[in-house]
């Protein structure tokens, strides 16, 4: 058969350097690039926090100034949500997912890719504005009319929607390739109720991402409407009710907390279990209160709306919806301190991560309650008060999360240990630092400090809680820096980590680190939770032998044992990055340059279509094929 025009297209063959990560489709470099710029998305997002400390540091001080620090506030919040927590999470969840449930891959391999430079794409996109005339100073949520063109010319708006839904196409792709990855891609015997909590969590969130993205989309692009091509969507003088846009925002805007924080409960049920040397506590009920608090996540958007004056009735129904997620989140931590209980506990850094998310997210969940009560909440919406409850929830709870499971999974993604001392050293300058700069908001919240204010007068009365804040600020960014030099010194040092470095009990812990491309030269039968740890101390509980329809499935891939068809690297996700990103730019600039964009991108589309899979044979052991 002769090849068509598409499949005779050069077709990339580079396995190592620049070119090959570029074109990868490998869920493990997708993750280990998905590390790095969410990364550095958050050394920029903290810094951006800093500058605004230093101008809080004391009263009316002139660091950067009202127009700058509004912008501060807004990109702050955008980078670190959509452009650094998230993403970080992603890492994690594309590095481990196939490991932990194993599969070779994620079910669609070039998706993921399209994925992680969709993410690229819209921070850049983001980011350029500051370059580019100044960014958004509309708040992370950019409610209309803030938002609006006549309050708020230039294209700071602009470049904040666009961006957003450049990385908002990435992150629903993701969705719903991790739902068919983790449905169809266990490995025999993997049942969903013998699945690690991280897999559980992750299936959850892909859920919440694929029913809450598109309500954000709408806003986004309604905005757009209003402001690039002069519809009143949101034009009260022409009748609209603004309203509309508060509910789009936080119909989408709650679910995203728990798209922030199940994964990070999902981290902590996985690091627990590990250095406790005991199972999860109350697997079955740990894993319906995760569905619980995604499914009742949809129904308490109000709660942020509870000044908008929908009356009793209703404020009320959302305060009652809003404490029931209290009880399967209370639930998990007392499964938490019960897997804790009588453990043989090792102290190491990534517990020591877990431990501080359980102190932490704890706080946050106490101050979310007392925000719920409508009452209270008429007292301290809009104050400091708020500011300190979400931090306790994004750093307290995200993440320490996050910096857990880098300790713990960094020997398998780099086949290196960070050092544990030092990584113990940046855990408490970090968990000092973070008290000192969250705790004393609260208060100042309490004496009537209004969030989003660049500054403040003596006469107030919060300079002191405010210094110390900013004090607390800094000891947070010691606490980073260590953490970049544990991970810089790391990689200078020797591939040697071992396999299994903490005794682990999932399936990643079976294979070298680094993984090789393939991840398992044979497809593991799993015949209970935790198998592997069982594996090796048969003496606690003896493994159940595979069924026969289990042998009769991992049979069936016995063929792939020493030729094993890996998908192949593609140019197109890339370039269809590229093609959105012109376009992005072009809705901005120039009509011209935004369809010359749409037309690249659908051409990249066909020929992702028809460019043939271009797979790889891998020998596990012998050469490539
Ligand atoms: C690294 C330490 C951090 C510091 C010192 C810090 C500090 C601040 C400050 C001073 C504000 C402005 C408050 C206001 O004027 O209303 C703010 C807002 C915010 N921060 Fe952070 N932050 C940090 C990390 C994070 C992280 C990791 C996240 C999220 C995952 C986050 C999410 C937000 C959000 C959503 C806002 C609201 C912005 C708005 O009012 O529109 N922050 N932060
Ligand atoms: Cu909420």
């Amino acid at each position: 058969m002769s090849k068509s025009f598409w499949q005779a297209l050069p077709k990339p063959k580079a396995e190592t350097g620049f070119w090959s990560w570029v074109t990868t489709v490998d869920h493990k470099r997708i993750g280990i690039m998905y590390f790095w710029t969410s990364l550095a998305f958050f050394l920029i997002g903290g810094v951006e926090a800093l500058l605004m400390r230093l101008q809080l540091a004391g009263p009316d001080r002139n660091v950067v100034g009202p127009d700058l620090f509004n912008q501060l506030f807004t990109m702050h919040a955008t980078t670190m949500i959509f452009l650094a927590i998230m993403p970080m999470t992603a890492a994690f969840f594309n590095y481990c997912i196939p490991l932990l449930i194993g599969a070779r891959d994620v079910a669609f391999p070039k998706l993921n890719a399209f994925s992680y430079w969709m993410f690229l794409t819209g921070g850049i996109f983001l980011n350029s504005s500051w370059l580019l005339g100044g960014a958004s100073d509309a708040g992370w949520y950019g409610y209309p009319t803030y938002s609006l063109a006549e309050y708020n010319p230039g294209f700071g708006v602009d470049f904040w929607v666009i961006g957003l839904l450049l990385t908002g196409i990435g992150t629903l792709v993701s969705g719903f390739n991790f739902i068919v990855t983790i449905l169809n891609m266990r490995a025999p015997g993997m049942s969903l109720m013998r699945m690690p909590m991280f897999a559980w969590a992750t299936l959850v969130t892909m859920f919440l991402i694929v029913f809450s993205f598109p309500v954000i989309t709408v806003a986004l692009l309604l905005t757009l409407f209003d402001r690039r091509f002069g519809t009143l969507l949101f034009n009260v003088m022409a009748g609209s009710d603004i309203t509309l846009y508060h509910h789009l925002f936080w119909v989408f805007g709650h679910p995203e907390v728990y798209i922030i924080v199940l994964p990070a409960m999902g981290i902590v049920s996985e690091i627990i279990p590990t250095f406790a040397r005991k199972p999860l506590f109350g697997y079955p009920i740990m894993v319906f209160s995760t569905m619980l608090i995604g499914f009742v996540g949809f129904g308490v958007w109000s709660h942020h709306l509870f000044t908008l004056g929908f009356g009793p009735v209703v404020n009320t129904i959302f305060a009652l919806a809003t404490m029931i997620i209290a009880v399967p989140t209370g639930i998990k931590m007392f499964n938490w301190l019960g897997t804790l209980w009588k453990g043989r506990l090792r102290m190491t850094a990534a517990m020591m991560y877990a431990l501080g998310f359980l102190a932490l997210f704890l706080i946050g969940g106490l101050t979310g309650v007392m925000l719920a009560a409508a009452p209270s909440n008429m007292q301290i919406h809009g104050t400091y008060f708020v500011v300190g409850h979400f931090h306790y929830v994004m750093i307290g709870g995200a993440l320490f999360s996050l910096f857990g499971a880098m300790h713990y999974w960094w020997p398998k993604m780099f086949g290196r240990m960070l050092d544990e001392r030092l990584g113990k050293i940046t855990f408490w300058l970090l968990f000092i630092g973070f008290n000192l700069t969250f705790f004393p908001m609260h208060i100042l919240g309490v004496f009537g400090m209004p969030r989003r204010i660049y500054t403040y007068s003596a006469e107030m009365g919060w300079t002191g809680l405010n210094l110390v804040s900013t004090i607390g600020a800094f000891t947070m960014a010691v606490a980073v820096l260590a953490a970049l030099y544990n991970i810089f010194s790391t990689m200078r040092k020797p591939k040697d980590a071992p396999a299994d470095p903490w005794d682990g009990r999932t399936l990643e812990w079976t294979l070298p680190s680094p993984v090789p491309s393939y991840n398992f030269a044979k497809i593991p039968v799993v015949t209970a939770r935790d198998h592997f740890f069982y594996q090796k101390y048969p003496q606690l509980e003896p493994l159940a032998p595979a069924t026969e329809a289990e042998t009769a499935a991992a049979a069936e891939l016995v063929h792939e044992e020493d030729e094993i068809v890996m998908p192949g690297n593609s140019y197109m996700p890339f370039l269809m990055s590229l093609g959105l990103l012109a376009a992005g730019y072009g809705l901005i600039y120039s009509m011209t340059v935004f369809w010359i964009g749409i037309a690249f991108t659908l051409l990249c589309m066909v020929g992702w279509a028809f460019e043939g899979d271009n797979v790889k044979i891998v020998r596990p052991g012998g050469a490539k094929a």
